[in-house]
């Protein structure tokens, strides 16, 4: 069975890794999306939260396995056999950092990255900035599925925003 990872930490997922997730579905067998946790980094969703928002959003595709992890990518695909990382680049200001990564897992492990290009329609966008818009009232409805909508506005209200 042949499959890949797309890693990240999708606070929310938005249409940009949506897309990218959706188009290596279709190019393996079966996908683990890994929701890794940064303990210092804290976010708007919970992990759990976070990891509900992308099952419900990929729930069509048929072949996706949503999982969290605490550790280095390379041994989330050490444990499960994942012998590929699939990886959006949006811009040049993406690649110097994606490429070290790449080469570093690489290097650890013999694990491949893959880049997709972005669709042109979401280079721009970014969970992080996604909630920025959001917190001063800004229309995202384009930029993210409309359950992790919902779920936007209604953790934004929670907190005052
Ligand atoms: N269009 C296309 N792709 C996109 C878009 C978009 N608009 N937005 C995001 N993506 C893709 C990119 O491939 C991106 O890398 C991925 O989605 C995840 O994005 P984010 O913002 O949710 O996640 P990041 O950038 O915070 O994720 C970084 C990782 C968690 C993948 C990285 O830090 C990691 O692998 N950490 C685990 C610990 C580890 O192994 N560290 C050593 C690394 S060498």
């Amino acid at each position: 069975m042949r499959r890949a990872v797309c890693p990240g930490s999708f606070d929310p997922i938005t249409n940009g890794h949506l897309d990218i997730i959706a188009r290596a579905s279709k190019l393996y067998d079966e996908i683990y999306v890994a929701v890794m946790i940064n303990q210092s980094k804290k976010g708007l969703f919970t992990i759990e939260e976070r990891i509900e928002l992308i099952r419900e959003v990929t729930a069509e595709y048929g072949n996706v396995v949503v999982e969290s992890f605490h550790g280095l990518l390379v041994d989330f695909c050490k444990q499960r056999d994942i012998p590929a990382i699939v990886k959006g680049l949006r811009a040049v200001s993406d690649f110097d950092y994606e490429l070290q990564m790449a080469q570093m897992n690489i290097g650890l492990s013999g694990v491949e990255t893959l880049f997709v290009p972005t669709n042109p329609t979401y280079s721009f966008l970014s969970s992080s900035l996604v909630k920025e818009v959001a917190a001063w009232g800004g229309d995202v409805s384009h930029l993210v599925p409309p359950t992790v909508l919902g779920e936007l506005g209604d953790r934004l209200r929670e907190r005052g925003k």
